[in-house]
């Protein structure tokens, strides 16, 4: 027996009783969640001391939320805190599983058994449990939280079944000081506005406000005065140290949801004991009174006054906090040192790409038409197509309903399919992808649109750190297929400046397993919407799908109005890594995607001895044809619209040289800086003239 459970007997023994209006054999089983969530938390760190356990952030102080828990269904999505380990241990015991323990000790062990992350990380989460699996990225899970509420109605709306029961409610957990992240703000704030407008949003948002973020107080009453009197949002106040006021609190929370489909924020005031993680030495920042103070309300005492009202004796209190002890030694003893993944195959396992052949069984219906059509129009029918033939598939951002998209791209699809598959949102990109990414999970195919590429950066975690990692830490239990459209590239003329001619792809080429289409031709572009369409339903695929807006509306190839650039819609499909060759010019190949084929092709028409390969994909890129082309030359131009430093060239270079190619090399880019507004933006964008002046250089 340790000093800390010599202390906790000692303090039993000293309890005052208190009556509460719960059963003891009910207060015992909050009590058995409480008690395996603080030994595991103990375990954990005697786990690291062993050189056999790799994270220490606890739940110790928080153990109320098994009342959160105790006060939903077990079939309620919940997405929650790297505290609420005890509401974990509570929906295991509801649903009927004896593993919750081992779950939590094979995380902390890394071991590859792990049931949702399968040893990649620490993460509380559990497919049977309905609990999606958190990064640790603050206050991140909220707007899929909010996304999932959204989607629990429309799903059942659209008659697409789903994996909640329709009368479910989503909870979602986080810390006082994640409560004043924008992405929290956000996410509530996308709520409260769904809501207003009548939208069901059954969310309840639980802040575990313990008082401190690591070292930094949140200031005393913040929490209420930030949501306690917000239109819209119900508010509730729970002790989470007195586990009987907070399943009460907690039950009328979670009825008000139910009942009324509307969010309620529930405030669960909890204390942090053993500091913010095991290397956090909290006596640095935080004085021995507050320190004393908050054990004085350490929530399994209060769990121990009640049972003791309860008509259970302190042995029976502290028997039964030492059995528990034993229980989590034994398993912790049995975890630790199980095997972890051992090789980077295992690791990257579910961010592989999508199967050709499953994408290729999954295309959508391809509608028939003999008119030429622009890049605009192309995808606007590809659209169609994938709405026609998927009843699940939604289309949704800035302006893509009743306008019909800033460039007409979505024009007539709100008409055609309705207000529920098409439709605006808030302007706000966090929670337009946060919206997708609870689609995604609710059984619905999201294809939002980011209105410009210089927005998505003020989102792009949602993308990176929640859309991409999904299947990583779950194993591919949960995927959230999506397919994001963003219009970007510059060369418009006549409006510009840098953030409509952004072309920042950097921040995309490295996130592991998404897929980045980069259409130019109309004829590709639909076929392409349609693979990333088919690889979001058949493989669960995110794909991001980057629209050239200086081609939307193009006409000419190489004269003016020749009308050379709109194309009958595709009859073939487009293989996801594919590239597409134009002549057979045996002395140059030019490397290009999106702005860059035309400009290409008009090059290639003046030089003879050049061809030209659009890659169509910039992840996964397409190594075969590029190889294939760069040797049938022996010469090879990249050219790339993006920027010198971290452009897609850097990318295409690295590959023919990881690959042994030898022969001619060049590369011609835009400058390393932003797009300027006017005419002035010709004096970074690569240009056609530089294109034609390198090729010519390398074949002499
Ligand atoms: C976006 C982001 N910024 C910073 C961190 C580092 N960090 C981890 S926990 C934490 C404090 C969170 O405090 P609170 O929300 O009150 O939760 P508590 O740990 O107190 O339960 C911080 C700053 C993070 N994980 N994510
Ligand atoms: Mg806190």
């Amino acid at each position: 027996m340790s000093a800390a459970d010599e202390r906790f007997a000692e303090r039993v023994r000293a309890l005052r009783p208190e009556p509460c209006d719960y059963p003891a054999d009910q207060l015992r089983v909050l009590y058995d969640a409480q008690l395996g969530s603080r030994h595991a938390d103990l375990a954990a760190r005697w786990m690291q001391a062993q050189g056999h356990g790799y994270y220490t952030i606890g739940s110790a102080g928080h153990e109320g939320n098994a009342a959160v828990a105790a006060a939903l269904r077990p079939t309620d999505p919940a997405l929650l805190h790297y505290r609420s380990g005890a509401f974990y241990l509570a929906r295991a015991e509801q649903s009927g599983s004896k593993e919750g323990l081992r779950d939590i000790l094979l995380g902390v062990a890394a071991a590859t058994s792990e049931p949702i992350a399968g040893g990649r990380h620490k993460v509380l989460g559990r497919h049977d449990l309905a609990i999606i699996p958190q990064t640790s990225t603050i206050a991140s899970h909220l707007p899929r939280a909010m996304g999932v509420a959204f989607s629990l109605s429309r799903s059942a709306k659209l008659g697409v079944p789903s994996p909640w029961p329709a009368d479910a409610i989503v909870v979602t957990s986080f810390g006082d000081a994640s409560a004043n992240h924008s992405t929290a703000t956000g996410a509530i704030n996308a709520a409260l506005h769904a809501s207003y407008q009548g939208l069901p949003m059954p969310l309840l948002l639980v802040c575990e406000d313990n008082g401190i973020g690591i070292s930094v107080r949140t200031p005393e009453g913040w929490i209420r005065q930030a949501y306690g009197q917000r239109p819209g949002l119900r508010y509730f106040d729970a002790d989470g140290t007195d586990v009987a006021a907070a399943l009460t609190m907690a039950t009328e929370a979670a009825t008000f949801v139910r009942r009324n489909r509307r969010p309620a924020f529930l405030r669960l005031r909890t204390v942090r004991l053993f500091g913010h993680a095991g290397s956090d030495v909290e006596t640095a920042y935080r004085s021995p009174a507050e320190l004393a103070a908050d054990e004085e309300l350490d929530p399994l005492l209060g769990t121990a006054r009640l049972l003791l009202g309860a008509g259970l004796d302190a042995d029976d209190v502290i028997e039964l906090y030492e059995d528990k002890r034993s229980e989590v030694m034994q398993i912790a003893a049995d975890v630790a040192g199980l095997p972890q993944l051992s090789s980077a195959e295992a690791v990257a396992a579910p961010l592989r790409f999508p199967d050709p052949e499953a994408v290729a069984e999954s295309l959508p219906q391809r509608s028939t038409t003999t008119d030429k059509l622009t890049l605009s129009q192309s995808i606007n029918r590809a659209l169609a197509d994938v709405l026609a033939s998927y009843p699940e598939a939604m289309v949704f951002g800035e302006d893509v309903g009743r306008k019909g998209g800033v460039y007409g791209v979505t024009r007539g699809l709100q008409k055609a399919f309705g207000p529920a598959r098409v439709f605006d949102t808030l302007l706000d990109e966090q929670s337009i992808l946060g919206l997708g990414l609870g689609a995604g999970v609710s059984g619905l195919l999201p294809i939002p649109e980011i209105q410009y590429l210089a927005y998505l950066h003020n989102a792009e975690d949602q993308l990176r750190g929640e859309a991409a990692s999904l299947k990583f830490f779950s194993q591919e239990q949960y995927s959230n297929p999506m397919v994001l459209r963003i219009a970007g590239y510059g060369y418009q003329k006549g409006f510009g400046g840098h953030f409509h001619n952004d072309d920042a792809i950097a921040v995309l080429r490295d996130i592991p397993g998404l897929v980045i289409a980069s259409p130019s031709r109309p004829d590709d572009a639909a076929a392409m919407l349609h693979a990333c369409a088919a690889a979001a339903r058949s493989s669960g695929t995110v794909s991001v799908f980057l629209e050239p807006i200086a081609l939307y509306h193009r006409r000419d190839l190489y004269d003016d109005g020749d009308d050379r650039w709109p194309a009958p819609y595709p009859t073939e499909p487009v293989p996801i890594g594919r590239g597409r060759t134009y002549g057979d010019g045996s002395d140059l190949t030019l490397v290009t995607f999106g702005n860059g084929l035309p400009m290409s092709l008009r090059v290639a028409a003046r030089v003879p001895g050049v061809r030209v390969l659009d890659l169509r994909w910039l992840a996964p890129l397409p190594v075969e044809d590029l190889l294939r082309e760069a040797t049938a030359t022996g010469g090879v131009l990249v050219v790339d619209e993006t920027r010198r430093s971290g452009g897609v060239s850097e990318g295409i270079l690295a590959t023919l040289i990881d690959h042994g190619y030898t022969g001619r090399l060049a590369r011609v880019t835009s400058e390393d800086s932003f797009v300027p507004l006017g005419d002035a933006s010709r004096q970074v964008l690569l240009s056609e003239q530089t294109i034609e002046a390198a090729a010519r250089e390398l074949l002499s």
